[in-house]
């Protein structure tokens, strides 16, 4: 494209960006190919003011991966365990309730819950996991089991999703993670990972959470196989899904770490395709109210900059994580609040502790209190 050409379909991209217009597939496929990364970011940025101002949210939370066996293979995975490899583990009830009460001493609002697919063990045992957390601490919220798990339980008691759901709400389950979209396409995620839920299906299971009154997040998984066809596919179809049920609080665009996987001749994605795509994500989601800059994925530094391209929120003080640092993630495995407020204020936002829910949390050590939601529009 000629470049008069490109700085009129700029213009007119960004003409319907402030108006708070929304973008098509081509100007979505147009700003992925083409647009200079300093026009999508202050594109996004607008985006991002409108929505949540100045602040940038992060929390208080910790990672909990039950177990790393698995019955798949994705290629993506460096996590994944075969049953009787060496670094194959399950957490007993008792591993579980220590983790949750070096939770409740952390302060943490929120408990991630997300692992492998155990072929040994039953969906009474995944139930009592979350039992078991609610049981020890009431007051955490659980944010558990992507949507390729609940197809999962669903497979494995031959129930429908909304059972499945049910069951999981009956004992304590709060909201799902957004795990398991990668990408939609289906000839991308037959290469990356195969046998698993396909996308119509975590579409199905994200429907039918936001039926039942459970909110949810969204991610997607960039930087290995797929094109700026797929990505932006993929963004169309959420929004699609949130235009009917508004069930989606954030996406957290996941960059490829390859090492240990079975793709790891793939370079890593460069900090300018991060914030490409964090800022992309910002542009085409004009039903989502954030976009998560995931700071173990992303590094704190990229993840402090995409705060200026789209992005509102860093996650959080995440102990514990395994599934990127088996990937061979160098960020640290948790930062404390001090780092997070200091990366957020150089950045010229103001930091506000939400819960998963995103409303204000009220601090007071590690006792805390959950306020009002904090969204500017
Ligand atoms: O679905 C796995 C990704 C996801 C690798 O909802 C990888 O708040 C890159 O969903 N390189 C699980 N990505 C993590 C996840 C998540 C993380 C943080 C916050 C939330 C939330 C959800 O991790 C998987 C897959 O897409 N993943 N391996 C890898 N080597």
């Amino acid at each position: 494209m000629i470049a008069a050409e490109c700085d009129s379909r700029i213009a007119d991209i960004a003409a319907k960006v402030k108006a708070d217009e929304r973008l098509s597939f081509a100007e979505g496929l147009f700003l992925d190919e083409q647009a200079d990364l300093l026009t999508l970011g202050r594109l996004a940025d607008l985006v991002r003011e409108r929505k949540n101002g100045r602040y940038a949210y992060y929390n208080t939370n910790v990672h909990l991966n039950p177990t790393n066996v698995c019955v798949y293979r994705c290629t993506f995975c460096a996590f994944r365990s075969d049953l009787r490899a060496e670094k194959a583990y399950v957490f007993t009830d008792e591993m579980i309730r220590e983790r949750v009460l070096e939770a409740r001493e952390h302060g943490a609002t929120e408990i991630h819950v997300v692992g492998g697919l155990h072929h040994l063990k039953k969906f009474d045992w995944y139930v009592d996991v979350v039992r078991t957390i609610h049981e020890t601490c009431p007051e955490i919220h659980i944010k558990a089991w992507t949507g390729v798990e609940i197809h999962w339980f669903s497979h494995l008691t031959n129930k429908p999703y909304d059972w499945v759901l049910q069951e999981m709400m009956d004992v304590g389950l709060g909201s799902l993670p957004g795990g398991g979209a990668e990408i939609f396409d289906e000839e991308v995620r037959s290469q990356i990972c195969e046998h698993k839920s396909d996308a119509g299906r975590w579409i199905d299971i994200h429907r039918t959470a936001h039926g039942l009154g459970l909110r949810s997040n969204a991610t997607m998984l960039y930087g290995h196989l797929e094109q700026a066809r797929h990505r932006v596919d993929h963004l169309c179809q959420l929004r699609g899904l949130q235009d009917e049920t508004g069930g989606f609080q954030t996406l957290i665009p996941l960059a490829f770490h390859p090492e240990n996987t079975g793709m790891s001749h793939l370079a890593k994605p460069s900090g300018h395709f991060d914030l490409r795509m964090i800022a992309l994500s910002r542009l085409m989601l004009d039903n989502f109210d954030h976009i998560k800059a995931y700071w173990i994925m992303l590094g704190e530094k990229t993840a402090q900059v995409a705060l200026g391209f789209g992005a509102d929120d860093l996650d959080g003080t995440v102990v514990h994580e395994l599934i990127y640092h088996d990937a061979g993630a160098k960020t640290p495995e948790g930062l404390t609040v001090g780092q997070l407020h200091r990366l957020i204020r150089e950045a010229g936002c103001e930091p506000v502790e939400r819960d998963t829910l995103y409303r204000r949390v009220v601090r007071d050590g590690p006792k805390w209190t959950v306020g009002e939601p904090v969204l500017v529009s």
